[in-house]
């Protein structure tokens, strides 16, 4: 596939309430877009990045300009999505911006071939049971409400955000409040240390499905002994970048689950071959979500509907965090959402939302 060149488009996307976590607190998103245009077909990817390095060391203005400055160039003239991983390989770490462009280039090439990303990838289903990340409040009463809505809305799992000090309250409080059929996972955002390890315990009272990422991203021999010490399961985000540091996991008894984001790890394809080495493993993954717009939102959702996601992820209806997407929005039917049939990710941007959110473009021949 020839690319005639590639868009860099950030758009501003304002949240429907703070969005707070152990690391920060949210109010909107700046998103990188990266439009890949070829002679016969255009693609779409959104890089997951924050405008901060608060979650991981990338952020949005660092990934725009290693996508210009380093991963443009090292493009072949002739590419397709395993030729762009292979391409980016002698450029280090920045997963996030090649994941984004990867995507884009993984779109072109299907919407060409009139293929889904969910063909594509295997999935095995045709909706996907939708779970709703709710972040840290100011009170209880006050997440009390909020879960109660979401609860409302037919979301099927409910996860915490967690820090110390706002912990085993909350969750004891939610637990009491909705009962002990509600789906209830945590996570903490790598909060917490080893020295904590008692305080965690205190959450196996609650018969959660999970805790995520509760030590920093670097700790898997740590995390290793902290499952020791648990009978929650240990869920691990932020420490998996790659296929490599999945299998390490497993060996080490780090987790016995991994939440896979494709924005984190470098793409869908690294996304498959994770989610293909857990399965044969016996270890559950399930989607996780970097607060996407539509256009992320439908290729996560595509993701999610791969056998061994057994899990239900964080992929919410648009609204969780948009009033108005900049695609169709996402809608919950009976706490699903339909995996998307048309060539590629199978949503367009609508051109007069996009242009209002639209903050900057880039126009980059190749
Ligand atoms: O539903 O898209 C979503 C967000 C789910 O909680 C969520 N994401 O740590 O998993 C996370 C968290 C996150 C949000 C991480 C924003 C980084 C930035």
């Amino acid at each position: 596939m020839k690319i005639t060149g590639v868009e860099l488009r950030r758009i501003a996307m304002p949240l429907v309430s703070p969005f707070r976590t152990s690391f920060g607190t949210e109010t909107a998103r700046d998103v990188l877009l990266v439009r890949v245009v070829t002679p016969d077909a255009e693609g779409w990817g959104e890089c997951v990045a924050m405008s901060e390095p608060l979650y991981s060391s990338e952020y949005v203005d660092g990934a725009a300009e290693v996508i210009r400055r380093f991963l443009l160039p090292a493009l072949p003239k002739n590419v397709d999505a395993y030729g762009v991983g292979r391409a980016l390989e002698p450029v280090k770490g920045h997963r996030m911006a090649k994941a984004a462009l990867e995507t884009a280039v993984l779109d072109a090439q299907l919407r060409a071939a009139g293929e889904s990303f969910g063909h594509f990838l295997g999935a095995a289903r045709d909706r996907v049971p939708c779970g709703v990340s709710v972040g840290i409040m100011d009170s209880v009463p006050q997440l009390l409400d909020a879960v109660a809505g979401y609860v409302e809305e037919g979301y099927v799992r409910i996860k915490l955000k967690i820090e110390p000090g706002w912990d085993v309250e909350p969750v004891r409080a939610v637990r009491e409040r909705f009962g002990d059929d509600l789906l209830l996972q945590v996570d903490a955002n790598a909060a917490y240390s080893l020295t904590d390890a008692r305080r965690l315990a205190r959450l196996d009272a609650f018969d959660l499905l999970l805790i995520e990422q509760p030590l920093a991203n670097d700790d898997l021999v740590q995390h290793a002994k902290l499952a020791r010490q648990l009978q929650t399961p240990i869920c691990l985000d932020e420490s998996i970048e790659s296929a490599e540091h999945a299998a390490a996991a497993i060996a080490l008894g780090s987790c016995s689950i991994i939440n896979i984001k494709p924005g984190r790890i470098g793409g869908y394809l690294e996304a498959r071959r994770i989610h293909d080495m857990c399965r044969a493993n016996g270890v559950a993954v399930w989607c996780g979500g970097m607060l996407e717009t539509g256009l992320g939102r439908a290729a996560n959702v595509a993701l999610a509907a791969l056998p061994g996601f057994t899990l239900p992820g964080d992929t919410s209806g648009s609204r969780r965090y948009f009033a108005t997407d900049v695609t169709e929005p996402f809608e919950l039917v009976d706490g699903h959402l339909e995996v998307p049939t048309g060539p590629g990710l199978g949503v367009e941007p609508i051109p007069s939302i996009l242009e209002e959110v639209t903050t900057a473009t880039e126009w980059i021949p190749l």
